[in-house]
């Protein structure tokens, strides 16, 4: 149950959000959650970070876009995070105080990953910044996707041209892939990791399981 910034705890749609390193299947994934969900009649809003509004993602283009400036990674960081109040606030909250879900690729554990194991800024920079504009609102649940860095990489290669993450080097993406896997570890209650090396069916299955988890438990409750 989203928790919000008065600390009361409110009938509130469930908070739900996928998260992995490149060419680990979340677009893929995300459609097959998206579907699973709204069979089972779960009214669902499903968006996207850095993005899911006009602002945020035109914040999102500056960030992608390939530059000849090197990007500082704090401005980084407040960039991810003025797109992420700019969401939360205009989008997020208000579907999940409507009772509806909220199916979201990447969030703030993508943050940790990225800016704090990828590029090395502090736990305690990256938690500030969380508290200042999440307040209590953490999702319910987030599904890791996780595979081995090198074979995500040749899925995205395959795929399209290479932004400026992911024109990154496969020593980042493993701090990457460590950053999401300790974060999973640390707090199983919230985090589910999916063996996402699998082919695609048994990877669906094993979400689907997870689903059916949430849908059964206390989290759908
Ligand atoms: N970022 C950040 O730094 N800090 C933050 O706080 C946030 C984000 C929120 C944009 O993310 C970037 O923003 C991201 C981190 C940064 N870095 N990058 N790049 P994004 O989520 O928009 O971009 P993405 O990582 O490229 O996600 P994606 O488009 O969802 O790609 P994907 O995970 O690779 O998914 P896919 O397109 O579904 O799969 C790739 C290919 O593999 C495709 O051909 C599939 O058919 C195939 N596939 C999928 N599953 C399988 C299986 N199981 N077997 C075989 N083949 C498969």
């Amino acid at each position: 149950m989203a928790q919000h910034s008065e600390g009361t705890v409110t009938a509130t749609g469930k908070f739900l959000t996928l998260e992995g390193t490149e060419g680990v299947g979340k677009t893929t994934n995300l459609e097959f959650i998206r579907d699973w969900l709204q069979d089972r009649d779960v009214p669902l809003l499903v968006t996207r970070e850095p993005g899911g509004t006009p602002l945020a993602e035109q914040l999102r283009e500056l960030l992608l876009c390939k530059r000849d400036e090197k990007v500082d990674p704090v401005s980084e960081l407040l960039m991810v995070f003025a797109a992420r109040a700019q969401h939360l606030n205009t989008v997020i909250r208000p579907a999940l105080e409507q009772g509806t879900w909220v199916l979201c690729d990447r969030f703030t554990d993508a943050t940790y990953a990225y800016q704090g194991a990828g590029r090395g800024l502090s736990l305690s920079m990256i938690e500030s910044l969380e508290q200042l504009v999440q307040q209590e609102l953490r999702p319910d649940l987030t599904l890791v996707l996780d595979i081995d860095v090198e074979v995500g990489l040749a899925r995205a290669r395959a795929r399209a041209d290479l932004d400026r993450f992911e024109s990154e080097q496969v020593a980042f993406f493993e701090r990457v892939r460590g950053g999401y896997r300790a974060r999973a570890e640390a707090a199983p209650q919230r985090y589910r990791l999916v063996d996402a090396g699998q082919p695609l069916e048994q990877v669906q299955e094993d979400i689907g399981q997870i689903l059916e988890q949430l849908l059964g438990s206390k989290l759908g409750g």
